[in-house]
């Protein structure tokens, strides 16, 4: 009886502790590998170049020190890289500073913290009513040299090869069978490839993953190679953790990446990933592609408003490596966060860094100074003001599914959220040097007459008599339209904007 009233009252602690994925809807994340985000000594010139691909000095109370500035962009949540043992030597690719090379999964990577900051942190956010996601790896352990070479007793508790699959490297991606069963890496870093259909296995995973997320009140999994692994793991896993899991498929074919969504809570959206780069990542680029994935995805995924968007991360260039035009990447922020789905920015996007593809492009914010006047910073701000306040007003705004309604060679635009309180997206690839331009989108389904207002501009406007809405771009610049009387404290406020009753 006892022991009843404790798993009971146990279980309760869990629900009340942990987010549901219907709770992750209205969060906004910030992504961070936790090496390169924020140091324990607060140093913003400790040096660190990236082509070294060794291992910085940012830490678990690196990140605690910097929240303020986090939450000053209005973000809700943080996604931090794994935190096991990774393994210790300075391979061919350097050290594992990243976090995906893991030898010891009981263990946590010293280099990052301890037990007690990692908790510290989850404390931290949560006393701000922040909430913390960590990435976890489950197809592969990670090993210095080839892989007829590995050496298992390192590997705790995998310590034998009859828990990993025969050594093989994967050769063809468009074998499931391949991608699944041999090996990722190379012969200079091999990632063991865990057999994860057998039942031992998935057992000491899907503990391993329960242990995980109450020891350190984690409210949300980001899953590492989730394609790399059978589909029926993940079914479990998910169980398992007991909290949203929102799942890497690094594949941008709607129809693949979404039947995960039938054994994960979700996918990071990388469907919409790549139309999404070349509709903005140089003047007039193709709007078509993204109206239409927009579709797809909507039609593919069982449900598209829990999907992670992004428009960087670690794995991939980052957006300002194909264009330095701030006008384009304001636009391809704005739809990441009024679109279905979950935002999620890759630190130092906010202050317009550059770099190439890995490890270009896992640059150390600190050097940054952490500079709340970057003009991306400013923008993200506003930005996640915006989508507060328009799931504030409208109860539906995160359940229902965005409709993109209008589209030309530099203009698109979608609306989403119930009846008179959409939110009305309008995008432009023309670019900041372009010329201010006039459109006329019509099909926004606002009855004539009605008064809307840019969140970002602050300019009204007032619905025409067939329903169409005629604006003016000025600098290639996106605009969000909603109801005039959003206008107050949040956004738009002053003398000239009624405020909100
Ligand atoms: C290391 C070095 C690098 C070096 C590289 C060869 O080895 O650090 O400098 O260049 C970790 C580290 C990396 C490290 C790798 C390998 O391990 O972060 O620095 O690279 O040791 C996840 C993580 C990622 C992580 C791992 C491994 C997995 O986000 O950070 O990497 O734990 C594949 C996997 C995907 C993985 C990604 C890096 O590789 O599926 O899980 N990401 C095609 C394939 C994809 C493939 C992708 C990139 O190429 O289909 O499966 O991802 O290689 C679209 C198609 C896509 C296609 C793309 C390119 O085009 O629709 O399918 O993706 O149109
Ligand atoms: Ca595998």
């Amino acid at each position: 009886m006892h022991l009843l009233i404790s798993v009971v009252f146990l279980l309760l602690l869990q629900t009340v502790s942990s987010l549901s994925p219907a709770e992750w809807r209205s969060q906004s994340i910030y992504f961070l590998l936790t090496d390169r985000f924020g140091r324990t000594d607060n140093s913003t010139t400790a040096e660190c170049d990236v082509e070294k691909r060794l291992y910085c000095g940012g830490t678990w109370q690196g990140i605690i020190n910097q929240l303020d500035y986090i939450q000053g962009m209005g973000f809700t949540a943080i996604w931090i890289t794994p935190v096991t043992e990774q393994l210790s030597q300075d391979t061919g690719y350097g050290e594992a500073y990243h976090g995906y090379w893991q030898q010891k999964i009981y263990n946590l990577d010293s280099h990052l913290g301890t037990a007690d900051d990692l908790k510290a942190l989850s404390k931290a956010l949560h006393d701000r009513g922040m909430y913390l996601m960590v990435d976890v790896v489950a197809n592969h352990m990670g090993y210095d040299g080839p892989g007829n070479s590995v050496d298992y007793s390192v590997f705790d508790p995998f310590d034998s090869s009859s828990y990993f699959h025969k050594y093989c490297l994967i050769s063809n991606y468009d074998d499931q069978n391949d991608v699944q069963n041999c090996w990722l890496g190379d012969t200079t870093v091999s990632l063991p490839d865990l057999n994860t259909k057998d039942a031992e296995v998935r057992e000491l995973w899907y503990d391993w993953v329960t242990g995980l997320v109450s020891n350190y009140s984690i409210d949300g999994l980001r899953i590492d190679t989730v394609k790399h692994v059978e589909k029926t793991f993940w079914e479990g896993y998910n169980q398992a953790a007991g909290v949203y899991c929102v799942g890497e498929v690094f594949d941008g074919d709607p129809k693949y990446t979404c039947a995960y969504q039938s054994y994960l809570d979700a996918v990071l959206n990388y469907p919409i990933y790549y139309p999404l780069l070349n509709a903005f990542k140089a003047p007039g680029g193709n709007m078509g592609d993204l109206y239409n994935m927009v579709n797809s995805v909507a039609s593919h995924c069982s449900d598209p408003t829990v999907l992670g968007n992004f428009i960087e991360n670690h794995d991939n260039p980052r957006f300002a490596s194909y264009t330095d035009d701030y006008s384009l990447a304001k636009n391809a922020i704005t739809f990441m966060f009024l679109s279905d789905g979950i935002p999620i920015i890759y630190a130092g996007e906010e202050q317009h860094y550059s770099g190439g593809s890995d490890p270009g492009n896992r640059e150390a914010v600190w050097l940054s100074g952490y500079s709340t006047d970057a003009e991306l910073y400013k923008f993200i701000a506003t930005t996640n003001k915006i989508r507060s306040l328009v799931i504030l007003k409208d109860n539906k705004y995160v359940t229902s599914k965005n409709v993109p309604f209008y589209q030309d060679d530099n203009t698109f635009a979608m609306r989403k959220g119930s009846g008179n309180s959409q939110a009305i997206t309008v995008l432009s690839n023309a670019g900041s040097s372009s010329d201010s331009y006039s459109v006329t989108v019509k099909g926004a389904e606002y009855s004539s007459g009605t008064q809307l207002i840019d969140l970002y501009s602050c300019a009204k406007v007032t619905v025409g008599d067939d329903g169409s809405i005629s604006l003016q771009v000025e600098s290639g610049l996106p605009k969000v339209l909603v109801p005039a009387s959003y206008a107050g404290d949040a956004l738009c406020g002053g003398s000239s904007a009624p405020s909100i009753a």
